[in-house]
């Protein structure tokens, strides 16, 4: 399908300034011309705008929530718009908390068009934290949470009807940080989770098609890519690096096998951080895997 690209400049869900530069880290790096030269019909709709990052502390467990609730809701409103014209929204972020907006767009795209929604959420952490167990008050680390009903009634409730998806819905790839409280709620919301271990003991390749299980034609697959998922060896431009992280090598088999299942219909690409970044590296190889994302393997496979 054609693409639009998103730019979110917004870092008011995270601990680090500097994601905001994140979109246009991306088109620098050749995001847009890369899928054009793939054939991919691709247009840049430009920036949502939202409210400037007030750098404050958190309030009642929240950091910035206004302004997370501001750009979420712009956000779903423009992923909403392009959707409904039949494209495939890529959004260039920014802090992951645009996930909140994004995907209940998604959600609401998939409830009108009778689609199945998966989401593959790839990831050091599991961001499923609450006001009440955060250990930073940054709603970056909350997203999924919110998208399941367990936040405040703004995020929650942005489209509506809470919850905006089941925890049945996810899969988790490449997780291995989660803070204390945060694992007794995953485990209480059976949020199926593919962590380093569990890949280290199977290998990616068998991962994925347990994460990719029961994808089929009526399948809307939703790709919510934290470039902190890679190893930070290979991806240092992020805020919060947690060593330990998929190699190049299977990050690209991650990519390859999602662009085999055919169903990817929207693209969260998150946390990318220019400031921490050098030259640009971790932007450009975020490009590399995209264009894997969308089909460029070495070989013509059957
Ligand atoms: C940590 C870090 N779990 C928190 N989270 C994220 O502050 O909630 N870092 N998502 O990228
Ligand atoms: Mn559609
Ligand atoms: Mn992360
Ligand atoms: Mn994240």
């Amino acid at each position: 399908p054609p693409v639009s690209l998103i730019g979110v400049p917004t870092d008011v869900g995270a601990g680090h300034r500097g994601a905001r530069m994140g979109p246009d880290a991306l088109r620098i790096a050749g995001l847009g011309e890369a899928l054009a030269a793939r054939g991919v019909d691709v247009v840049d709709v430009g920036n949502v705008e939202g409210p400037r990052n007030p750098w404050t502390d958190p309030v009642a467990g929240y950091r910035h929530l206004d302004e997370v609730v501001a750009w979420n809701r712009a956000l779903m409103e423009a992923t909403g718009a392009e959707l409904g014209k039949g494209r495939l929204p890529i959004m260039l972020g920014g802090d992951h908390c645009l996930a909140i907006g994004s995907i209940t767009a998604i959600a609401r795209h998939c409830r009108e068009t009778g689609k199945r929604l998966r989401v593959l959420w790839l990831d050091a952490h599991s961001d499923f934290n609450t006001s009440q167990v955060t250990p930073s008050g940054n709603i970056h680390g909350m997203p999924v949470a919110c998208l399941c009903g367990i936040g405040p009634d703004e995020l929650t409730r942005l489209g509506g009807d809470a919850p905006a998806i089941t925890p049945a819905m996810v899969r988790q790839i490449g997780i291995r940080s989660v803070d204390p409280e945060e694992k007794k709620l995953i485990k209480d919301h059976a949020i199926d989770v593919y962590d380093m271990r569990y890949i280290d003991e199977v290998g990616m390749k068998r991962t994925m098609e347990a994460a990719l299980e029961g994808v089929g034609e009526d399948t809307h697959l939703h790709v919510s890519f934290d470039v902190d998922f890679l190893d930070p060896s290979i991806a240092p431009g992020v805020g919060t690096t947690v060593p330990g992280g998929p190699n190049y090598r299977e990050a690209q088999l991650v990519m390859e096998m999602i662009a085999d299942s055919g169903r990817m219909g929207s693209l969260d690409i998150v946390e990318l951080n220019p400031v921490l970044d050098r030259r640009n590296r971790t932007a450009k190889l975020t490009v590399d895997l995209v264009e894997s994302l969308f089909g460029k393997s070495t070989l013509m496979r059957d």
